[in-house]
């Protein structure tokens, strides 16, 4: 059943926004592109959208129930021939298959590689069969400044972006940086990430801050999927410097290619007593609510989704300037950046923000404050306008 419900625009005039059947494909994993894919989903279905996901498992965050989400998988067959098997046509048929099916109007990529690609292949054979279904691409990060610049993909990428009927990038830096490194002909919109900020609002749970820092003392948090571009190894070396100074503990969320190292770094630098490894962790609000500090002091970030959420959650900041982080966090107020690799400064930083009680809860107040601009009411009626716009079109 089609509803619309009606909408103000300036002068009076009144105009009708209607549900839609959406198609969402992003990673289901812990990564930022699939936390903030599932999560504009999850919202978009509170509005009364139909939302269906076709990924190759279960995002990590569709937990739960909601009559208006529809999840599908993406079945990869594996064959003696094939040491690799094709993802991309497999993703691609899925599409095809939910599209015709569902009645999609629109289908949203969230990582350009290899979504936007088997997107292109979708939409093609849907048109031999007189189906026109508009794609929007969302860049999220790597996919552009890492994976997506590496010679073995960039044609591919460039061409399938182009060939989006829109595209979105998570902050102007992304956007930049896209402009900069692939012969996009076509405009970029800026749709930054966002959060419920009333979700991570959580009061901090006694005991579990008790168990955690028993006497009293500052906690400082990193979560992450451990790769090289977070430079776990900074939070460690930042940490130490910071435990030197304050009683303090760090807590360690996510795991990664990384995560070995960062346990052989405690132990070379005698602080494991003080070092706590989460592993991957579901309850972030709960862990934000008792964070003092959040540490991020990644090589490039294309946004910062979980410096966000930590904020939302009361946490003050501490990053590095690279990429769109300086258009998250408020230098001096909510935290502060220094360069990647420069330990000092942010260890002082930290310091600066941990050492005085009013100090701390005037950061943290004002992390709280700055996450409302990112608050998901305001974002998500952003990427509803762009999805009547491409469907009127
Ligand atoms: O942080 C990661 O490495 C995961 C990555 C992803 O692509 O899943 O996250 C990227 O997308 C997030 C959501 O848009 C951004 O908030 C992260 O900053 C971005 N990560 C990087 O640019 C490294």
């Amino acid at each position: 059943m089609v509803v619309c419900t009606p909408i103000k625009k300036a002068l009076g005039e009144l105009r009708y926004l209607c549900n839609m059947n959406i198609g969402i494909v992003c990673y289901p994993t812990f990564g930022g592109s699939g936390v903030l894919a599932t999560e504009l989903g999850k919202a978009l279905a509170d509005k009364g959208h139909n939302i269906h996901f076709i990924t190759y498992q279960q995002p990590v965050r569709l937990t739960g129930f909601s009559t208006n989400i529809f999840y599908h998988e993406v079945r990869v067959p594996t064959y003696p021939l094939f040491d690799y098997p094709p993802y991309e046509s497999a993703l691609a048929s899925a599409m095809v298959d939910v599209i015709r099916n569902n009645h999609l109007d629109l289908l949203h990529v969230h990582y350009a590689i290899p979504h936007a690609a088997a997107a292109y292949m979708a939409r093609q054979i849907l048109k031999e069969e007189g189906i026109l279904i508009p794609v929007i691409t969302t860049l999220h990060g790597t996919d552009i400044t890492l994976v997506g610049r590496d010679k073995t993909y960039a044609p591919v990428v460039a061409f399938s972006i182009n060939q989006s009927d829109a595209i979105t990038a998570v902050s102007h830096n992304l956007r930049e940086v896209t402009y900069a490194n692939f012969p996009i002909t076509r405009e970029i919109e800026v749709i930054h990430n966002f959060v419920d900020v009333a979700r991570f609002s959580r009061k901090p749970i006694d005991a579990f801050r008790k168990v955690i820092a028993p006497n009293g003392e500052r906690i400082l948090l990193h979560a992450s999927n451990f790769r090289k571009v977070k430079r776990v190894q900074d939070v460690i070396h930042i940490f130490r410097k910071v435990n030197g100074t304050l009683p303090s503990k760090l807590l360690l969320v996510g795991d990664g290619p990384e995560r070995h190292m960062a346990e052989e770094l405690c132990r070379e630098l005698q602080i494991c007593e003080d070092v706590r490894f989460l592993g991957k962790q579901q309850d972030m609000e709960d862990i934000f609510a008792v964070t003092d500090l959040f540490l991020l002091p990644s090589e490039y970030e294309s946004f910062g989704l979980a410096a966000l959420e930590a904020m939302a959650g009361g946490a003050a900041v501490v990053s590095s300037n690279a990429g769109g982080l300086p258009e998250v966090i408020e230098q001096g107020i909510c935290g502060y950046m220094a360069n990647v690799g420069d330990i000092d400064a942010m260890a002082a930083f930290a310091i600066d923000v941990l050492q005085e009680d009013e100090r701390l809860k005037s950061f943290r107040e004002a992390a709280r404050k700055q996450a409302e601009k990112f608050d998901i009411h305001n974002i998500v009626p952003l990427y509803e306008q762009l999805y009547e716009r491409i469907k009127q079109r």
